[in-house]
């Protein structure tokens, strides 16, 4: 089986500006402190290429509080990259900051560009057979339907689910950690989106740990969540904890910092 859902060559990631303490957020619980997701950030990048991958900085934008998670703008595949169409208004302009970096790497690139298509990264999961989206407050069925009609001449396949009611993005609650196997809230998987994989729970209490990445040969999960850390090792993933303090604060978590990918040949 192809291992193209978790192994890759490069990951793109973007400073986090000090205009960060604007970021939308669902539920204020105080400002994020910017020195301290410098130095998450910092650890986060180190993981990743402690992997092997290279790992591409991009700087901060001011202008748009968000843009450190750049998983948002762009879905990444093996034949090619899709600039996404952000729902969250103040986030649109990130998506068309993003596309020169992944024309560079990728040549040609393609756009959601329906004026009535909404989709954002966080909230697609790529599996080795199917591509996930979830609907959610900022994924519409027109912007998940113009996915699908892009990618189908790469031989992709999309398929709709939903993402729980009240939660962010569909991978807010969920996360590939090999081939088969999905890591989910019960809130999710009770849904029955993930007919045909191998799930592992989160522990019940630790729906934030949810998001995770797997990236290359090691797991990254958010600190502080013991329980599902300890099924994680149980189940015998090679595990790295990253502190997520402060991202959590605007509901953003592992997998959002980062665009992971290998360029096409
Ligand atoms: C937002 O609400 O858009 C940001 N504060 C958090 C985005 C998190 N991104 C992700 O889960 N992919």
């Amino acid at each position: 089986m192809s291992e193209r859902s978790f192994r890759f060559t490069h990951a793109i990631t973007r400073k986090p500006a000090a205009s960060i303490t604007a970021g939308l957020r669902a539920v204020d619980t105080g400002n994020p402190d910017l020195a301290l997701m410098q130095a998450h950030h910092a650890d986060y990048i180190t993981t990743l290429r402690d992997t092997g991958a290279t790992v591409i900085e991009l700087g901060a934008l001011e202008a748009y509080p968000d843009s450190v998670f750049v998983e948002d703008t762009a879905l990444c595949l093996p034949a090619g990259a899709v600039i996404m169409r952000p729902g969250a208004p103040s986030r649109l302009g990130e998506a068309a900051e993003m596309a020169p970096h992944l024309a560079a790497l990728y040549g040609d690139i393609l756009q959601i560009a329906g004026a009535d298509s909404f989709i954002e990264g966080g909230d697609i999961l790529m599996t080795e057979t199917e591509i996930l989206v979830g609907r959610s407050a900022r994924t519409n069925a027109a912007g998940i339907a113009e996915l699908a009609a892009l990618t189908a001449d790469w031989g992709e396949v999309v398929r709709e689910v939903h993402t729980p009611p009240g939660v962010l993005h569909f991978k807010t609650d969920c996360s590939l950690l090999d081939s088969e196997t999905i890591l989910s809230t019960r809130r999710l998987s009770d849904s029955g989106c993930f007919a045909g994989y191998r799930l592992i729970d989160v522990a019940e209490g630790e729906e934030a740990a949810a998001n995770t990445i797997r990236f290359n040969n090691l797991v990254l999960m958010p600190a502080g969540f013991p329980r599902t850390r300890d099924r994680l090792l149980a189940a015998g993933y090679a595990l790295r904890e990253i502190g997520n303090s402060e991202c959590a604060k605007l509901d953003g978590g592992m997998s959002c910092l980062s665009l992971r990918f290998t360029p096409r040949a």
